[in-house]
């Protein structure tokens, strides 16, 4: 079993992060993105979508999709759960992880993909669409610091994915200059809580 990783980019963060919280490791295997290798023929019969993470099993099936590769490692080790435990909770989690995804991740890396020197030739970019994704991005941070101020982590009162994804993409925000404001304390509590857990370095 391995991991195609990027050290650098967001997505596959999220799943080192989620196998630290749960003790797990996995061998990596670096993808050098910046000279395109995840777009080679080669890497596409693992992922056609030629994009990192991707899980490979030792029966030689490829999981992409780091929700999809979190969810693999949930249902092999349970403890500590991060997807929630029963219906109600893990419905829960979902919700606040299809919005962490949505609505926070989306238009940080939209920002990134649509203004930055690294995706020119690689994708079409629309600069003025980055920038309304980044205009979407900041909204994002003032909601979630209004989230933030009835509960400890995003889901509730228990650390889960939701955490991870959102924490993944205020990092990642910074590239875009993209910062959590000194008037969001919520954010910023939230933001000190969860980068300072071990996890957060891998
Ligand atoms: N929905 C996918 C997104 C994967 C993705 O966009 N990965 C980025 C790295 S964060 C990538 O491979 N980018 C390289 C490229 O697009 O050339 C997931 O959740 O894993």
């Amino acid at each position: 079993m391995k991991i195609y990783n990027s050290s650098t980019a967001p997505n596959p963060r999220r799943v080192r992060v989620f196998l630290a919280e749960k003790g797990i490791t996995v061998p990596l295997e670096e993808v050098d993105i910046v000279k395109a290798a995840n777009r080679t023929p080669e890497f596409k019969q693992k992922n056609p979508l030629g994009t990192v993470p991707v899980l490979e099993l030792d029966d030689g099936t490829h999981i992409a999709e780091s929700v999809a590769i979190c969810r693999y490692f949930e249902a092999l080790h349970p403890q500590p759960p991060l997807m929630g435990t029963g219906a109600k909770e893990q419905a829960l989690v979902e919700m606040w992880n299809r919005r962490m995804e949505l609505y926070l991740f989306l238009p940080v890396t939209d920002a990134f993909r649509h203004q930055h020197e690294f995706f020119k030739g690689r994708i079409t970019q629309v600069p003025a669409y980055g920038e309304v994704q980044r205009a979407n991005a900041e909204q994002s941070f003032k909601w979630l610091d209004q989230v933030l101020s009835d509960r400890f982590f995003i889901a509730g009162d228990d650390f889960s994915i939701a955490d991870i994804t959102a924490l993944c993409a205020v990092d990642f925000a910074r590239v875009s200059k993209i910062r959590i404001q000194p008037e969001q304390k919520h954010l910023a509590r939230w933001y000190a809580a969860v980068s300072s857990r071990s996890s957060a370095k891998a």
